[in-house]
């Protein structure tokens, strides 16, 4: 008898446990910021919450892909990170749910104007300027001189010296793609990226992928958002980071809550968290130094200030809609990428 009672008191305790566990509050999180602050941002809310976090990151043109691939039986909560573009397409495509945080009073009028133009399914979380990095001590051991300007990037003595991401996957690169077109117009914009062509030596998947390459000593030009650059510069590696003196396009990067989540409430807690100037300030743990959304938030001397910087007035709203990122992807696909280097 005594036997039996231990056994049901140890099943009725293990039910108990299955059961809680089942319960548990979760979160599936997609992230497109770097790798360190994805994590940063995971184990913050886990401990400011109590709520498990599954995270996994992909640069933003593949998040984008995912969540659509996904959307007839959705698996993600939130994305956090990356640049703005997909996220007003995922917004456009009904890939995304509104939500109009409380938090909204402390943010910059740049984040709120994101929202505005995607009928509240996205927010803008930081800000940041494209340009581009290079290897100083490459460059003086090749013999280069100092690229200042995006058209030098196309110059023959720079071939096989500049790195950039595919713009399929990455916001970073797609950024680059509009930004160029935005600059020198549909025909100059694209035959700058087939001069360019001629000079990259590898299109990599992730949009910094290029300018850690660079502190590495195994690339001499990466281009990249700057503060991508700054990291490396800050972390002791020979980057010069460059603002291209023609001026230069930037991000808005975002947050939106996927349609369909299985974790609603959990995922707008996160939304509400990840808008607070707390939570904005961990970027500075792990060298990110965007300008964040929140006016009360944190930055680093070190972070590039945008102020100074010559910024094209990027159109977000067509450069992220659905049908012109399909159409500038395609054609980058058709008419740059299958050109012989
Ligand atoms: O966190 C740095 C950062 O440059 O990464 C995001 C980027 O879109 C993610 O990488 P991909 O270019 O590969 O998509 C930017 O939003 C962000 O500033």
């Amino acid at each position: 008898m005594k036997r039996l009672n231990k056994t049901l008191l140890a099943a009725a305790a293990m039910m108990a446990a299955s059961t809680s566990l089942a319960s548990a509050a979760k979160l599936t999180f997609y992230c497109s910021a770097q790798e360190d602050w994805c994590q940063s941002m995971a184990r913050g809310f886990e401990e400011a919450t109590g709520i498990d976090v599954n995270m996994t990151r992909k640069s933003s043109g593949e998040t984008f892909a995912q969540i659509k691939a996904e959307s007839s039986n959705p698996k993600g909560d939130v994305w956090w990170g990356g640049t703005g573009d997909p996220h007003l397409q995922a917004a456009e495509e009904d890939l995304t749910e509104p939500y109009v945080s409380k938090m909204r009073g402390e943010l910059n009028d740049w984040a709120i104007s994101q929202a505005s133009s995607a009928a509240d399914k996205t927010i803008g979380i930081y800000s940041g300027a494209l340009g581009y990095g290079y290897n100083a001590d490459l460059l003086k051991a090749n013999n280069l001189p100092e690229p200042k300007c995006w058209k030098d990037l196309t110059k023959p003595e720079y071939k096989g010296h500049v790195q950039m991401a595919n713009p399929n996957s990455s916001g970073t690169a797609y950024t680059t793609l509009a930004t160029m077109v935005q600059l020198f117009g549909e025909d100059g914009g694209f035959d700058f990226m087939k001069s360019l062509h001629k000079n990259i030596n590898q299109y990599t998947k992730s949009g910094s992928a290029p300018i850690k390459a660079a502190g590495r000593g195994e690339n001499t030009i990466g281009i990249v958002f700057m503060h991508d650059a700054v990291k490396q510069a800050v972390s002791g590696f020979p980057i010069k980071v460059v603002a291209p003196c023609e001026g230069t396009g930037y991000e808005i990067g975002s947050m939106s809550i996927i349609k369909g989540a299985r974790n609603l409430d959990e995922a707008k807690q996160f939304y509400d968290w990840a808008l607070s100037a707390k939570a904005q300030t961990r970027a500075l743990e792990v060298k990110a130094y965007q300008v964040p959304s929140n006016k009360g938030a944190e930055t680093s001397p070190s972070a590039p200030d945008l102020s100074l910087i010559k910024l094209i007035d990027y159109d977000f709203k067509k450069y992220g809609s659905s049908a012109e990122r399909k159409r500038l992807l395609k054609k980058w696909d058709d008419e740059v990428s299958v050109l012989p280097q």
